[in-house]
């Protein structure tokens, strides 16, 4: 099983309980009562609000998505980056994004749905409650971490916004600042950054819009206050900064794809036996272990989320 019930719970999760609503609240009022989870992940409320469930810290809920390997250090999470606004190399983002200003936030939803509009972030998060989720987490430089996100299911959310029939893909576009970002007073990529999702992929359980991580407000070096996680996928595709969010017919352009498209495809699912043009996908570096570890088919999420391609050839649609 590749989804593992944290060890502080009894009982065991199946993964019938994990996808199914009803096996999923049950467990979750069970672990409620129980007094598990919740408390545990307390933590100091930043911008919590009674009215606004969706951006309250104080009261994670406890989830059933966990895995039994050890975290990534905290100090490595948010000082080893990719957030090409703010510099190309991995110390650039958490030290020349101090001056952005991710609150107050707003979001962006247009296209092939019948709510579209532009929506404060609570209003946006509303009704959903943060839960937490530990992923891994795959770059496609071969290095990866396991992150404890805070966030909530990202198809819920689109959900809200009536998607109509034509919605075959969603499209995710980050801030444009470039006084904030200095990276974007530089050419390195064509901004705003952009990606996208099928809408099969987009509504999978596993996909998700994380607003923290470690129980606090994400760091503006880890795409603050909205970005997405979609475990299954190299990093790119897990876009930061979000402030637009479209419901397309046609695929949208993905920022990586635009600049080099013979390395970067659309669908981007961890593949150790597809390599990259210039280096291999087998092994990756844990960050902070020292002997490199095999990289799972789709990050270790395969049993989810193979069935999103059955009947499509992988090694092409990288
Ligand atoms: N807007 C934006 N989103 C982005 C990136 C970026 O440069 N700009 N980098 C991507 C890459 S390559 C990775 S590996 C992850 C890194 O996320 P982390 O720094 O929180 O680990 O963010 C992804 N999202
Ligand atoms: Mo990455």
């Amino acid at each position: 099983m590749l989804i593992k019930r944290s060890k502080q719970t009894p009982g065991n999760v199946q993964p019938s309980e994990i996808i199914s609503p009803d096996g999923y609240w049950s467990r979750r009022q069970f672990l409620a009562t129980a007094g598990f989870g919740a408390a545990a992940l307390a933590a100091p409320a930043l911008f919590s609000s009674p009215a606004h469930a969706a951006l309250d810290f104080s009261s994670i809920k406890p989830s059933a998505y966990r895995l039994d390997e050890e975290l990534t250090d905290k100090k490595a999470v948010t000082t080893y980056n990719n957030f090409y606004e703010f510099g190309t190399d991995k110390g650039d983002p958490a030290k020349y994004s101090k001056n952005f200003k991710p609150l107050p936030w707003s979001v962006r939803v247009q296209g092939e749905c019948d709510k579209p509009g532009n929506y404060a972030l609570e209003d946006f998060l509303n009704p959903h409650r943060l839960e937490e989720r530990v992923y891994r987490f795959r770059c496609v430089e071969a290095w990866s971490m396991v992150i404890p996100w805070v966030g909530v299911p990202l198809g819920p959310v689109l959900k809200r916004f009536a998607p109509n029939s034509k919605a075959k893909y969603v499209s995710f576009r980050t801030v444009f600042r470039p006084k904030e970002m200095p990276g974007q007073q530089r050419s390195t990529l064509d901004w705003p950054y952009v990606e996208g999702l099928r809408i099969d992929e987009a509504m999978h359980p596993l996909s998700f819009l994380a607003v923290g991580l470690f129980g606090e407000m994400l760091p503006n070096q880890n795409g603050a206050p909205l970005r997405l996680v979609v475990p299954w996928k190299y990093g790119f595709k897990s876009i930061k900064s979000i402030v637009s969010i479209g419901f397309t017919e046609q695929q949208p352009e993905t920022s990586w794809n635009k600049s080099a498209p013979r390395e970067y495809g659309f669908y981007s699912n961890v593949n150790p036996t597809k390599d990259h043009p210039r280096w291999s996908q087998a092994k990756e570096r844990r960050i902070g272990e020292f002997f490199k570890r095999k990289t799972l088919m789709l990050n270790g999420y395969a049993d989810e989320v193979g069935q999103l391609y059955a009947g499509m050839d992988l090694h092409k649609a990288y």
